[in-house]
């Protein structure tokens, strides 16, 4: 009786993480269980390559929501010569500016320290096959923008974050 019971709740709970990792699942659910979701984590996987690309352009989530992101590097290359991050800005930060600030912080792994006032959110640098993760509660609706840190990575290794 008692392993029927558990393996009744472990089924459920594994329903219920696949509910909150598929984006599809949720958008088609009625609005009542929306507004729960935002008590939810919502789990995001993003991948940076060696051809310096992130394979997510966009990001979605509810403001307020826990957000748990894991970045994992897709490629071979190390991570002094192709390294990647996520670095979730904060809006009206100017881009430019502050990838030229990150570029310079190399004992940093690329995360400027005079910088940190414009970051809401960031991973660790990770090389080819290597992966980190972050937790943060989604800010404010609005629309963000994160980059990948690396020098002369944003320009290409950027997207939208966007808080509904
Ligand atoms: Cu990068």
């Amino acid at each position: 009786m008692k392993t029927t019971k558990y393996g009744v709740m472990l089924f459920a709970s594994v329903l219920a993480f696949g509910a909150v990792t598929m984006n599809t699942v949720e958008a088609k659910l009625p609005a009542k269980t929306v507004v729960s979701d935002v008590k939810q984590a919502k789990t995001i996987v993003i991948k940076g390559s060696d051809a310096m690309q992130f394979d997510l352009k966009e990001i979605k989530v509810k403001a307020g929501q826990k957000v748990k992101l894991t970045l994992t590097h897709s490629g071979k290359l190390a991570k002094a010569a192709m390294g990647h991050n996520w670095v979730l800005l904060k809006p009206g930060v100017d881009i430019a500016a502050f990838g030229s600030k990150a570029a310079a912080a190399r004992e940093t792994e690329y995360i400027p320290k005079s910088e940190e006032a414009s970051i809401i959110a960031h991973t660790k640098l990770v090389g080819g096959g290597e992966s980190d993760s972050v937790e943060f509660t989604a800010p404010a609706k609005g629309t963000y923008t994160y980059i990948c840190s690396f020098p002369g990575h944003y320009a290409l290794m950027k997207g939208t974050f966007i808080v509904e």
